[in-house]
């Protein structure tokens, strides 16, 4: 069985892997500065994890969590782009002083391989839909910027040092244990929450913004099949996440207010700063390579994140 080392593992995407390495009696070590994720997203597995407070900054700390590592599974950042509209300095210490301090150590510790939460944020403003890996990256959030650069970074630290990387880009992961209380939130548990709490949620923009909804369990396979890629097809690449398929932010309200049977209408109000409009993946290169299969579809997994809330 591997060793694996999942950053931000109490947030929703590394509180999802940690379940399913678990599950097949891996060996789970975790860290996370609880600064936005939550120990009862691991409640149900905290004695079958070893589970660390700890900063991605933190020199020593990240020293010790790489100790015998075979795999790391880096999820942790601050995620959300009008988080980073709002505070960029922050995110950027976190999103890529973390991931520099993380590379650092995992390169010393001589860590198999290092799987990276990128973000389909990168394409930007580039218009050409569906995107592909290869399109010129054109972020348009700090947030964009800081996980473009970290993937620039795992590939530099392969070519450089040899430390096998493989970023990720995911599209919109949703799914039970996102976090929903905050405005920074993904949009899906936000409209849940709030429908659930009785409150119209807001749509910014015209509604027709769309994104390429990709369900937990499709970006967890991803991370599983990509750490085991072989070398010659997956290091040093980048590899879309998402479904091939996309869906407007009216459609996705009207599907959740469908199920809980919540009748008032969206409100609208202007775009967010740094939005994309329409995102779509290409994702040709993963299937192909990594033998992924995005095979948890939306609406059964919209159906799913509803009911968990
Ligand atoms: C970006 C990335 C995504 C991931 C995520 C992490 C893109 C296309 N996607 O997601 O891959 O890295 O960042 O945070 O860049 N919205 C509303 N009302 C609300 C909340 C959101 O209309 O109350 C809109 C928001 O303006 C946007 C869409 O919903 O147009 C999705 O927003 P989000 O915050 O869920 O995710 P997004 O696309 O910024």
């Amino acid at each position: 069985m591997a060793r694996y080392l999942i950053t931000g593992i109490a947030g929703f995407i590394g509180s999802s892997l940690a379940h399913a390495l678990v599950e097949q009696g891996h060996d789970v070590r975790g860290i996370d500065n609880l600064s936005t994720g939550d120990l009862d997203n691991l409640a149900d597995i905290r004695r079958s994890i070893d589970f660390q407070e700890m900063d991605l900054q933190d020199v020593a700390g990240m020293k010790s969590a790489c100790e015998g590592i075979d795999y790391i599974l880096h999820q942790g950042a601050l995620a959300s782009v009008p988080r980073s509209v709002k505070d960029p300095l922050t995110s950027h210490e976190s999103n890529i002083n973390g991931t520099l301090n993380l590379l650092i150590a995992a390169r010393d510790a001589k860590v198999r391989r290092i799987v990276y939460a990128a973000s389909s944020s990168a394409y930007g403003d580039q218009p050409t839909q569906p995107k592909q890996e290869d399109m010129l990256p054109r972020p348009l959030s700090p947030y964009a910027v800081q996980k473009l650069t970290c993937e620039y970074y795992i590939q530099s630290f392969y070519r450089a040092y040899g430390l096998e990387g493989v970023c990720l880009r995911y599209f919109n992961i949703f799914g039970p244990r996102q976090a929903a209380d905050s405005p920074y939130s993904g949009v899906i548990a936000q409209f849940t929450f709030k429908m659930m709490e009785g409150i119209t949620p807001t749509i910014f923009g015209d509604g027709v913004t769309s994104r390429d909804f990709n369900y937990i369990d499709n970006a967890v396979s991803a991370n599983l099949l990509a750490c085991l890629a072989p070398s010659e097809v997956a290091t040093g690449r980048v590899f879309n996440v998402g479904t091939g398929k996309s869906h407007t932010l009216n459609e996705v309200y009207a599907a959740i207010a469908g199920q809980l049977g919540f009748t008032a209408k969206p409100l609208y109000g202007p775009p967010r700063a740094g939005d994309i409009q329409h995102s779509l993946a290409d994702i040709t290169r993963a299937t192909q390579e990594l033998s992924y299969q995005p095979r948890a579809h939306f609406h059964e997994g919209l159906k799913k994140t509803v009911a968990w809330y």
